[in-house]
């Protein structure tokens, strides 16, 4: 059954580079959207790094996903959740207005240091 919600803001997404995960796992597409809060999202020009930081940087662009427990945990390890991206819980904001809780792969909390860098509203 497809019954987590995933908000994906990086290479997850529709046209980049590693969307395959998704269609290989059936994820189910909801809908576009906004983290609720704001958070710093900085990129390497190849990955994104989203700081679990509230109120630093902007809303955030998301795409929501429905997916299966087998597809959260492929999505798990191939984004190395929890020493390289960790999974937690954000409230996003869909294009319908309607505010739900997502997962959303943050950047693991050793990773920690965007001061001085450029803060993106997408990736
Ligand atoms: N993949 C996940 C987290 C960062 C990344 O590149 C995503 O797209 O949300």
């Amino acid at each position: 059954m497809r019954k987590n919600l995933v908000a994906v803001y990086g290479t997850l997404k529709r046209g980049k580079t590693n969307h395959f995960i998704m269609d290989l796992m059936s994820a189910e597409f909801l809908d576009e959207g906004k983290t609720v809060e704001k958070y710093p999202l900085t990129s390497d020009g190849k990955l994104p790094y989203l700081f679990d930081k509230k109120g630093i940087g902007h809303r955030i662009a998301v795409e929501v996903y429905r997916v299966s427990d087998a597809a959260l945990a492929v999505i798990d390890r191939f984004e190395c959740h929890p020493k390289f991206y960790e999974r937690k819980t954000a409230k996003c904001e869909l294009s319908t207005g309607k505010i739900i809780d997502c997962f959303v792969y943050f950047t693991a909390q050793n990773r920690n240091d965007f001061s001085g860098a450029k803060l993106l509203k997408n990736f």
